[in-house]
């Protein structure tokens, strides 16, 4: 048994992913002894609809000076961040100076877009390395995880803070009460929290089970968020669903005023009708994962009997899921491409496939290329586009 990161409450283990390595240790050579693994394995729990990891590496293992993740590596992305930030200016910005944090700013591309004066930002990053890039560029970010301890040194955005901003980070927060409770600290009277995270309901339909790995500590659904916050007095006030990352969802929440509103209550009742809020739906996943693994074991198998040569694309954290749980090394998929100076010249977790520059894609003709980034099919299938017509085929397990 397990307990609920909230509630602390006992819950079953329902899904073993098995042994898996840190998702985002790409190691060298030299390192392949020391690496280290946990079991990664998923729990449910009833009274707040959470769908949690177990186990999992301590933040700072997976956050720090290392870190190979750069928002900016994917201009759809950019241009994400931008429309999130006007989005967010014409909605919610009501005044000059209005303070915002953001929480998980990585290189600074949301923040780039609030270096005006009127704005006074600040950026949570405890990633050194993609933190440092951020400052360079002018970006107020301090090398800091979230929370109170931290926070209350920044008087000017204790109590005084309009918004709070998140993306693709509250899932990786496995101290939720403390993300809460820190957000309270800094929020003014009226002040709103505004993320963004991979949705629940899309991992389900996709059966993209590599969605889940040691970053992601929880999978969030809109019924989980209205349940967590409620216990802290802050009330979901809108949902906005975002094709971001194969499918997610943006929250906005405020301190309890009012009535739950008709378009969250909308949400939370097609949540009901496909079993996103029960474990109903965590069983039927899991089936979902293990006949999902049959089948790329299958295809990947049968492509080598026919000595086809196939390569990766994308050393995504995501990759590191379906490699380890699918038990695929470099006898099947020779080497991974990707753009990632931090990446490159190392071996992807686990199962240690060489990754290479993507300069080099269409050096050597593969027939087969496996989009671990699949999130990004647009973006590269454009960038490489000689690929297909040259006769080769994009597969992914999903
Ligand atoms: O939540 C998270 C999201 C935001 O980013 C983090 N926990 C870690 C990371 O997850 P990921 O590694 O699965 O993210 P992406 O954005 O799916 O991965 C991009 C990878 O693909 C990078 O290594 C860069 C590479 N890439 C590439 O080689 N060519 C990406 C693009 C767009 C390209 O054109
Ligand atoms: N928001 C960016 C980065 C997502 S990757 C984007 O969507 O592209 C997750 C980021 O959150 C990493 O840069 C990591 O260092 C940061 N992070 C992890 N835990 C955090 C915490 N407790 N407080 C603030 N940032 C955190």
């Amino acid at each position: 048994m397990f307990k609920c990161k909230i509630t602390k409450k006992k819950i079953p283990q329902i899904i073993d992913f098995g042994k898996m390595p840190i998702a985002n240790g790409f190691l060298k050579k030299k390192d392949f002894k020391r690496e280290f693994f946990y079991n990664m394995g998923v729990s449910f729990s009833k009274d707040i609809s959470l769908l949690q990891l177990n186990n999992h590496p301590k933040p700072e293992m997976m956050f720090n000076k290392d870190y190979p993740f750069f928002t900016s590596s994917s201009n759809f992305m950019k241009n994400h961040f931008k429309n999130y930030a006007n989005w967010a200016k014409k909605k919610y910005v009501k005044k000059n100076e209005t303070k915002i944090i953001e929480i998980g700013s990585n290189d600074g591309t949301f923040l780039q877009n609030f270096r005006s004066k009127n704005f006074l930002h600040l950026g949570f990053e405890p990633s050194k390395n993609v933190s440092l890039i951020a400052r360079k560029n002018g970006i107020n970010s301090i090398v800091k995880f979230f929370n109170r301890k931290n926070l209350i040194k920044f008087d000017k955005f204790v109590n005084k803070t309009d918004l709070i901003f998140g993306a693709n980070v509250v899932c990786h927060i496995p101290d939720l009460v403390e993300f809460i409770l820190t957000c309270d600290l800094a929020l003014n009277e009226n002040g709103k929290v505004i993320f963004e995270e991979p949705y629940l309901g899309s991992m389900y339909k996709k059966v993209s089970y590599d969605q889940i790995y040691d970053e992601h500590i929880f999978m969030f659904s809109i019924t989980s968020i209205k349940k967590i916050f409620e216990i802290f007095d802050f009330q979901l006030i809108d949902v906005l669903p975002q094709n971001t990352h194969g499918g997610s969802m943006r929250y906005v929440l405020e301190r309890k005023k009012s009535k739950l509103n008709r378009k969250v209550k909308k949400y939370l009742e097609n949540e009901k009708k496909e079993n996103i809020n029960d474990v109903s739906g965590v069983i039927r996943f899991k089936k979902n994962c293990e006949l999902s693994k049959e089948k790329l074991q299958y295809k990947l198998n049968d492509l080598k009997r026919r000595k086809k040569f196939i390569c990766g694309y994308g050393a995504t954290s995501k990759s590191t899921t379906i490699l380890n749980y699918c038990n695929i090394n470099s006898k099947t998929i020779d080497c991974i491409f990707d753009t990632t100076p931090n990446k490159i010249g190392k071996y992807s977790p686990g199962m240690h496939i060489p990754i290479v520059d993507y300069k080099n894609f269409n050096k050597k003709f593969y027939e087969y290329a496996f989009l671990f980034a699949w999130n990004h099919r647009k973006e590269i299938e454009k960038k490489e586009k000689t690929y297909l017509k040259s006769g080769g085929k994009w597969i992914t397990h999903l």
